[in-house]
């Protein structure tokens, strides 16, 4: 009978989950019924071999993001995220719909979120640049890096210092040059957990945990780090426009949806450029998005 240790879920891999233990991984299956286990979870384990052990118990969670999966449920994909770094470029052209749809599930989800700028050693930034004071006027940091061309970089690695951080963005826009760029190692470490799990090769789809040099962690999760819009409310959506937030309450009526609704403080906000007409205009195409608005 082997006592319960804590571990932190490193990798969600096909065959187990890795869970660092002290200075050891293990490659652990769950018991029965325990919800879903994500990486940047913190859990209990009781341990059965050298290298492998049981997840029993989930420790209670900071936040987590999720994405849908079948029955219109969602799953975990991460957890005890402090912060979200939202990368984007002028190169894929720059999507302000979904930097606000990240921007918003952070609001709501209480994670601290940050734009990254990168690719900025490209000579298109100007058609941006109105946009993003509109960012940094409510209070949004924003780094301007190249992963390439290794500028603002050291900035950028001294933020994500002491907390757990994952990058989010479309596709093309540089996260995994930038992962490297702060993890240059990340391969050989991906190796070591294959070799301690001895369970085949790592397989690239899977979110993993790496450590930081001088402390916290950068969750990688290859494809699209994708988490939808389908566990918000209409009400979140609203209240993850961080602008709407003191306007809320003078909505004429309590269930405004700050649509064509009679007295919407949101609305007449935004149409008195008292707050940017394009955020409230991307705040109504994202509400039409939304599972929960047909
Ligand atoms: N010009 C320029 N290109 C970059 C920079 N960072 C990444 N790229 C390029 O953008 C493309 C997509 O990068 P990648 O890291 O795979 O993006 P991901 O899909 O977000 O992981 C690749 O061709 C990179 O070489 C940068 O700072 N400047
Ligand atoms: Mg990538
Ligand atoms: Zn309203």
């Amino acid at each position: 009978m082997s006592d319960l240790v804590e571990g932190l879920v490193v990798s969600h891999l096909g065959q187990g989950i890795a869970v660092e233990v002290s200075d050891s991984i293990l490659l652990c299956q769950t018991r029965r019924k325990l919800e879903t286990v994500a990486v940047g979870d913190q859990v209990m384990v009781i341990q059965s071999s050298a290298d492998q052990g049981r997840i029993e118990k989930i420790l209670p969670r900071r936040s987590v993001l999720t994405r849908p999966s079948r029955n219109k449920k969602t799953r975990p994909v991460a957890a005890n995220i402090d912060k979200i770094y939202v990368i984007f470029a002028t190169e894929p052209h720059c999507d302000f719909l979904l930097i606000d749809q990240y921007l918003a599930i952070c609001e709501s989800k209480n994670i601290d979120a940050v734009l990254v700028l990168n690719k900025v050693d490209l000579n298109n930034l100007a058609e941006i640049e109105t946009e993003l004071q509109q960012y940094q006027k409510l209070g949004y940091k924003l780094h301007k890096v190249s992963a390439i061309k290794d500028i603002g970089m050291t900035e950028l690695k001294a933020a994500l210092n002491n907390q757990i951080s994952i990058f989010a963005g479309q596709s093309g826009v540089g996260k995994s040059s930038l992962t490297n760029a702060i993890i240059p190692d990340k391969q050989l470490k991906t190796n070591t957990v294959s070799e301690i799990t001895k369970h085949g090769r790592h397989t690239t789809t899977a979110a993993t945990l790496y450590h930081l040099p001088e402390g916290g962690g950068l969750i990688d999760s290859p494809g699209v780090a994708i988490f939808g819009l389908a566990d918000l409310t209409e009400q979140q959506l609203a209240w993850g426009y961080r602008e709407f937030q003191p306007l809320l309450e003078l909505c004429r009526f309590s269930d405004c949806r700050h649509l064509k609704d009679k007295g919407c403080a949101v609305r007449m906000a935004a149409e008195n450029g008292d707050i940017s007409k394009q955020r409230y205009q991307r705040f109504l195409k994202l509400r039409e998005k939304m599972p929960t608005s047909h």
